[in-house]
């Protein structure tokens, strides 16, 4: 199904008394206003292929209707954020649940609705039906040669599957580790993965990067082999000037300062990917901003900071994406969610006074260090967005369209109650 640009119109005219007065007392209360527009309307933020459909935990999953049954309808539902926000123009698919049977044919969809391919993922966290060797005890990382060639070439078909779709980039989370003391050893464990990766590294197109993603624990609960920012890095400063280390929000122990681990990886210049998403305990893969938006906020300022320092394009030099779950809320509801809480921060951090900020660094005025952060997070900057969104074509309040226009009514009616996306 597509939204109906008139119908946006419709929507858009119901709404822009309440927000010209809303937009008004922000152009009064706000510098630079037109450039932060323009920021915003350029940015743009990649919807993972399996986070349409419902997640669900390892307890239960609580099926909504009319989900995406195939890639083709996985693009659809990514389309319809699109049309409405203007902020979702990606699609990032992961191999095996998304391989296409027809490139040309999801080429031309893709160009329909105005969608990019962002990073390919791949998959040796599962074993797949036919597949010769399980990944039971881990992939690149195995004790067991056959096994680790078998995830390499797993690997190198998923870079195929993406050039063929003109994506750039291959993102690598490995569920690799142990589950107790004197499992494995963290050494081989270590090379032998850095083995794998340099072999995957070597089937990268010129034009391409690898992202390697860290994850602090689960599936594994003793050692996860590529568990940290640092042990993602040494594998990233390994493998070359192709490699990267991917920050996943909820991929840390408890209390890790996220903000400054991004400050740091891109001083190192090996920062180029990002999975948000927002978490009270672990990996819970909840809507961005739902829980610590105030983190969400203090990583945006580093991002900022640490690219404008160095001369970077926000909206093309990182790899903007969410990697979220969804058991309660419908997918799409939550996607706007997760993405408005985005551009919230993102809008803020372009506003931080960074002059001043810095004059207050260097003479160690910690509270005017702190009142120009938490000034500038207490400013509200929503009409500034529905501004940019209306500008870009977009709907002024997405989940109201959304529920007011019975979009995932019409979906259920298209695809019926039962289908299942494929994902976790
Ligand atoms: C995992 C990781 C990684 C992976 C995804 C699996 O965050 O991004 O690709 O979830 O679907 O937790
Ligand atoms: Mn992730
Ligand atoms: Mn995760």
């Amino acid at each position: 199904m597509r939204i109906d640009k008139k119908q946006i119109d419709q929507h858009n005219s119901d709404f822009q008394k309440v927000h010209q007065k809303r937009f008004d007392f922000a152009k009064s209360e706000i510098p630079n206003v037109e450039l932060i527009i323009q920021k915003l309307m350029d940015f743009n933020v990649a919807i993972p292929s399996w986070a349409l459909g419902t997640g669900g935990t390892r307890f239960a999953r609580f099926s909504g209707a009319g989900e995406p049954g195939n890639l083709e309808q996985k693009m659809e539902d990514v389309g319809i954020l699109h049309a409405l926000n203007h902020s979702s123009g990606a699609i990032s698919l992961h191999i095996p649940w998304d391989i296409p049977s027809n490139y040309g044919a999801i080429k031309n969809l893709a160009s329909d609705l105005n969608l990019k391919f962002d990073a390919m993922n791949s998959n040796t966290f599962q074993d797949q039906k036919g597949q010769a060797l399980s990944y039971k005890f881990g992939s690149l990382q195995n004790t067991n040669k056959a096994i680790r060639k078998q995830a390499i070439e797993h690997n190198i078909e998923v870079i195929k599957h993406g050039v063929e779709l003109g994506s750039k980039a291959l993102t690598v989370w490995l569920s690799d580790g142990s589950c107790f003391p004197g499992q494995l050893n963290f050494r081989k464990a270590f090379q032998n993965t850095l083995e794998g990766l340099q072999e995957i590294y070597a089937a990268l197109p010129a034009d391409w990067k690898v992202f390697v993603e860290y994850k602090a624990f689960e599936p594994n609960f003793y050692s996860m082999t590529v568990g940290d920012w640092g042990q993602s890095l040494l594998y990233a400063n390994k493998l070359g000037p192709k490699a990267f280390t991917l920050v996943d929000l909820g991929h840390h122990l408890p209390n890790a300062n996220i903000e400054q681990i991004v400050a740091l990886l891109l001083m190192e210049k090996k920062l180029a990917g990002f999975h948000f998403n927002d978490s009270k305990y672990g990996d819970d893969d909840l809507t961005v901003g739902s829980i610590k938006p105030y983190q969400l906020f203090l990583i945006f300022n580093e991002l900022i900071e640490g690219m404008d320092a160095r001369g970077m394009n926000h909206a093309t030099d990182l790899g903007w994406m969410i990697d979220a779950s969804h058991n309660v809320k419908d997918p799409l509801e939550d996607l706007l969610q997760s993405i408005e809480a985005i551009m919230i921060s993102y809008a803020q951090a372009l506003l931080v006074n960074r002059t001043q900020l810095n004059i207050a660094q260097e003479n160690n005025d910690v509270v005017a260090a702190q009142e120009i952060l938490q000034s500038t997070f207490r400013t509200d900057v929503r009409a500034i967005i529905a501004e940019a969104r209306l500008r870009a074509g977009g709907a002024l309040d997405p989940i109201a369209y959304f529920r007011q226009n019975k979009i995932r009514e019409a979906l259920i009616k298209e695809r019926g109650t039962s289908t299942i996306a494929t994902g976790l």
